[in-house]
């Protein structure tokens, strides 16, 4: 029998590409989404009319939805990738952050736990929630792991925190399968566009093909990120839940770049010194910024027989290139 999979945040970046691996997988996969004034499916657009693919309207601020979605459809999985998910916006929104991404993640664990005890769920942890810190090896090379203590640095991230505690008591204290995938960056061609990857993509895109004149505004340059693809990244999701004890992964590529680099080698596949675009606003630095991030994902390999496929490189390449593609029909 095929199983049957909610996904939460189904029009966002990972959600789109976790929907299409399940559908190919041939689960029924229930696809949340939340109301909006105007269309917005375009990265779910090969799906859409998927028959295994049912969308449904709800919001993670209200529980009675997610109870009444849970009582219905008592899923084999619960994929919870719906977030208020941009670490800038937090400082501005810190109340709507909490609001999403911990309440809403009590809603769904209480809603399992009283009516669906049976689900597997996932949470989208991250990498946001290490902030300041990271442990050192013998080597004095500097990472993060699921040894690592957290010292979160922002709204988002210890709402992050705070959910990825929840789960942690839910599987102890109630005996739910409760997994949190610890997931470094992740970025594709779905990227939103006011991450910094796809900004500098987008503004690469559009310049290419003569559709800007202005510079691009960049905060901070110095901080670094271990970079991989999301693609690799929502395959890892799906491991996780097929294993028979729930547990929590750090997903990574185990290199890290630095902001700097990312633009210098955008820039440098379409042949431009970046030094005649980007111009530094101050007022995209963050009040507290996340300065080093490095994982490592020995656990995620050894168990999950999860390692990443795309290098650094391929993925500004491909980023680039379906910009650049984008921009010449717009
Ligand atoms: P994303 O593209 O920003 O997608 C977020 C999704 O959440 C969108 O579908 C959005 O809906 C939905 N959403 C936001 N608020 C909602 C609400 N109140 N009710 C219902 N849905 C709501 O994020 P992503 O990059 O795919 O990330 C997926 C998850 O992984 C998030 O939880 C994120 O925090 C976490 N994460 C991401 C990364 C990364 O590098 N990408 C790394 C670690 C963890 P709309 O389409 O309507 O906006
Ligand atoms: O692309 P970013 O906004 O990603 P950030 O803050 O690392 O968060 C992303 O990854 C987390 C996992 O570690 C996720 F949990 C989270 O949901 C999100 O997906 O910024 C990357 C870096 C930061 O240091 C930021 O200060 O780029 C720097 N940056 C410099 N100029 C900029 C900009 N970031 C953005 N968004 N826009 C800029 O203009």
């Amino acid at each position: 029998m095929n199983k049957t999979a909610i996904i939460t945040g189904i029009t966002g970046q990972d959600g789109s590409y976790l929907a299409e691996l399940l559908l190919e997988k041939d689960y029924k996969v229930v696809g949340l989404y939340r109301r909006s004034s105007s269309y917005h499916f375009e990265r779910i657009s090969s799906i859409v009319d998927h028959p295994n693919l049912t969308l449904l309207e709800f919001d993670l601020t209200d529980p009675s939805v997610i109870l009444s979605i849970l009582k219905q459809y008592e899923p084999d999985e619960f994929y919870n990738l719906a977030a208020m998910s941009h670490v800038g916006t937090s400082f501005h929104q810190p109340s709507t952050t909490f609001d999403i991404n911990t309440m809403g993640v009590l809603h769904i664990l209480e809603g399992i736990r009283t009516t669906s005890s049976a689900t597997k769920y996932y949470q989208a942890s991250t990498s946001e929630m290490f902030g300041k810190n990271y442990s050192v090896d013998k080597d004095n090379n500097k990472y993060q792991d699921e040894n690592t203590p957290l010292i979160p640095q922002s709204p988002y991230a210890v709402s992050k925190v705070a959910s990825h505690n929840l789960v942690r008591i839910y599987r102890d204290a109630y005996n739910i399968f409760a997994t949190s995938g610890i997931l470094f960056n992740h970025e594709s061609p779905r990227r939103g566009e006011n991450f910094l990857t796809r900004k500098v993509t987008k503004y690469i895109g559009q310049l290419v093909n003569k559709k800007t004149s202005d510079s691009l505004k960049l905060g901070n340059l110095q901080a670094y990120r271990d970079w991989g693809h999301a693609k690799d990244y929502v395959y890892a999701m799906y491991l996780m839940l097929q294993q028979d004890v729930p547990d929590d992964f750090v997903i990574c590529t185990g290199q890290t770049h630095s902001v700097l680099n990312f633009v210098i080698k955008s820039f440098e596949s379409v042949d431009l010194d970046y030094k005649q675009y980007v111009e530094i606003d101050p007022s995209l630095y963050r009040p507290a910024e996340v300065d080093y991030l490095c994982g490592r994902s020995l656990k995620a390999q050894k168990v999950l027989g999860w390692i990443p496929s795309t290098s650094f490189d391929d993925l500004v390449s491909e980023m680039i290139q379906s910009d650049i593609k984008v921009y010449a029909n717009v």
